[in-house]
């Protein structure tokens, strides 16, 4: 064994310290000695080792310039320091029977950590999607009604502070709307010509003018129109490279979304004079706003709130009925404190509570389609746009030769 051990230490480990010739020496102490001579081969092992973990850190050290090297050595601490958060994780658990992976907005959860090991726990601080909600001495109970959240995925964070240590852990879940959407009833009060070539994305009126933002590639427009006569009075067109997408009046502004571009432009509504452009990081699908932001949808579920002047992400809204989550929110419309909004490929609106996200109410258009003259670039039913002075709604849809004047029964 100890013969073996050295062979190990002389062969295996090029450099190490002994040399065939101690190796020689060591070969001839006699048997009385053998312990000896195992304690000494032992231990020049471990020195050996030692010894070409060095040398072979020194050796990477000179393969890679610095700079790498730190990188790595910073990656093995990191990676050792992962795991010891990951122990600290499973000291504690947050899950408890009234946290359901879905929530209704009216009900509460407590809070309060499965403590496995019995840890002195010192406070727990909580936060929901980064937002302090409370925080309590020891592991004592954090009721929190959830009436003041928005609708979607919720992150939970348990910011423990135990025995000199601190440690997050984390959960999610979901909360949907209380109460599943009414159904709006609407009649025809009108109905007037629009252009078939128009794959409308944008719709919304202006001092009596209804503007209509149009998409596809090489045919994207931003136009007025006279609703009464579908007649285009003035129309600019996007490049050829942008694909128009929703748009909105505020301030005397138009705002603008291209598809896939992310860029948007603004333009002065008087005279679609061009005056900049912005950018954002999603898709470009609906566009309102409120009197005083943006409100844009990028075909999820969720609705941004933009601030206008800097473009900037504000808020989230997460669109829910008690059911399911809806995505492919499309053409909006902010109409009397409600988000009006197209949803990509159905017959419907959606009448949407911006404060928390809830479909309130639900309008069936699937009967609008059958009345518009059918050719095969006939597309889904896409624009909503309010006329205050008429207090009625017009709805359209991509290439459809009809715009419909509608009031809700
Ligand atoms: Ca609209």
């Amino acid at each position: 064994m100890a013969s073996d051990l050295h062979r190990t230490a002389t062969t295996t480990y090029l450099c190490c310290v002994p040399t065939l010739e101690e190796s020689a020496g060591a070969g001839r102490v006699g048997l009385a000695g053998a312990n000896i001579q195992s304690f000494y081969i032992f231990t020049r092992t471990i020195v050996c080792i030692k010894n070409h973990c060095i040398f072979t850190v020194l050796n990477i050290y000179n393969m890679l310039n610095g700079k790498l090297f730190a990188i790595i050595l910073l990656g093995i601490i990191a990676l050792g320091c992962k795991e010891d958060e990951n122990e600290l994780k499973k000291l504690f658990s947050i899950e408890n029977p009234t946290l359901k992976p879905i929530l209704k907005l009216e009900e509460s959860i407590d809070l309060v950590l499965q403590n496995k090991e019995n840890k002195t726990i010192d406070s727990v601080v909580y936060f929901i999607n980064e937002t302090k909600i409370g925080a309590v001495k020891g592991n004592d109970k954090l009721p929190f009604a959830l009436n003041k959240q928005k609708l979607g995925n919720q992150t939970l964070k348990a910011l423990v502070y135990f025995e000199g240590k601190n440690i997050d852990i984390n959960t999610s879940f979901s909360i949907y709307a209380s109460q599943e959407p009414q159904l709006l009833n609407y009649s025809i009060v009108n109905t007037y010509p629009h252009d078939s070539n128009a794959y409308t994305q944008g719709f919304e009126f202006y001092n009596g003018v209804l503007l209509e933002g149009t998409g596809q590639y090489k045919e994207s427009t931003l136009r007025k129109t006279d609703y009464k006569t579908g007649k285009v009075n003035q129309q600019i067109k996007l490049e050829d490279t942008f694909f128009g997408e929703g748009i909105t009046v505020l301030n005397g502004k138009i705002y603008q979304l291209t598809w896939k571009e992310k860029t948007g432009f603004v333009y002065d509504a008087n005279t679609l004079a061009l005056e900049k452009k912005f950018t954002f990081e999603t898709d470009g699908w609906g566009l309102t706003n409120d009197g005083t932001n943006l409100y844009m949808s990028d075909g999820s579920e969720i609705i941004y709130i933009l601030n206008p002047t800097t473009f900037k992400v504000i808020d989230r809204i997460g669109v829910y009925t008690a059911g399911s989550k809806i995505d492919s929110i499309n053409e909006m419309e902010w109409i009397n404190g409600k988000i009006w909004a197209n949803i990509y490929q159905k017959d419907v609106i959606a009448v949407i509570n911006p404060k928390t996200g809830a479909v309130e109410n639900v309008i069936n258009c699937a009967d609008l389609k059958t009345k518009v003259t059918q050719h095969p670039e006939v597309d889904y039913f896409n624009g909503i746009a309010y006329n205050p002075a008429t207090k009625t709604y017009f709805v359209t849809g991509k290439n459809w030769d009809k715009t419909f004047e509608i009031v809700i029964n």
